[in-house]
């Protein structure tokens, strides 16, 4: 198999911590890059949204979107991240609230980097931000419970948001007032498979 690979990309760094959690092996790495405006050929030709990550396959076409890759993968190692219902219900809305705050902090990131300055529009970034903060609220109390439960895509799906917002939007400061999910991502942060897809660029 063959995941398309950038080291600053959360929602690959999503693969990557699924596959150091479950030990699965013959994933092989194809750094790959584009946005919107720019578009990498060869990411295209594997998903048509232009968008990593994407794994190429043997027994189908290649899959894409990271909730996709993610839930093949688990199948494949029989790892249980996504737990039989009704837990899963709740992972996957986790799951889906961590890369909401993805989607919001990537359009925060190419509007300052890819939009030229005269077009910019605060009330636009800012929007976006309330996204990600209401969601950040809902982590710290209704999904507390969850996140210390066994481990599953819901949890490193957070981490790897949570991971990003301090790469990219550090300054912002979301732990100053969410005291349980801040202490919850520095035990989650030690775990190896976190260390060792921190992001680089
Ligand atoms: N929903 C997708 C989002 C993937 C995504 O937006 N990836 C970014 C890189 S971090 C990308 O490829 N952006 C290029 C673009 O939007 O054209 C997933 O979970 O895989």
């Amino acid at each position: 198999m063959n995941l398309t690979f950038s080291p600053t990309s959360p929602y690959v760094r999503k693969v990557l911590v699924l596959i150091a959690e479950t030990g699965l092996t013959g994933i092989a790495l194809t750094p790959a890059s584009g946005t919107p405006i720019a578009p990498d050929a060869g990411v295209v030709e594997r998903n048509p949204l232009g968008k990593i990550p994407a794994l190429e396959r043997e027994d189908g076409p290649t899959l894409y979107d990271s909730r996709v890759i993610c839930q093949y993968l688990d199948a494949l190692a029989g790892a249980g991240l996504y737990p039989a219902a009704p837990r899963l219900w709740d992972t996957l809305t986790v799951e889906a609230t961590a890369d909401g705050i993805l989607d919001a902090a990537l359009l925060m990131v190419y509007e300052t980097r890819i939009r030229p300055e005269d077009k910019r529009f605060a009330p636009w970034v800012e929007g976006q931000w309330s996204k990600i903060d209401r969601a950040l609220d809902v982590l710290e109390t209704l999904w507390a419970d969850h996140l210390n439960g066994p481990l599953d895509m819901g949890q490193i799906a957070t981490a790897c948001a949570l991971g990003y917002l301090d790469f990219r939007h550090a300054a912002r400061q979301w732990r100053q007032t969410r005291p349980h999910l801040a202490a919850w991502e520095a035990g989650f942060a030690a775990r190896p498979s976190m260390q060792a897809t921190l992001p680089q660029g």
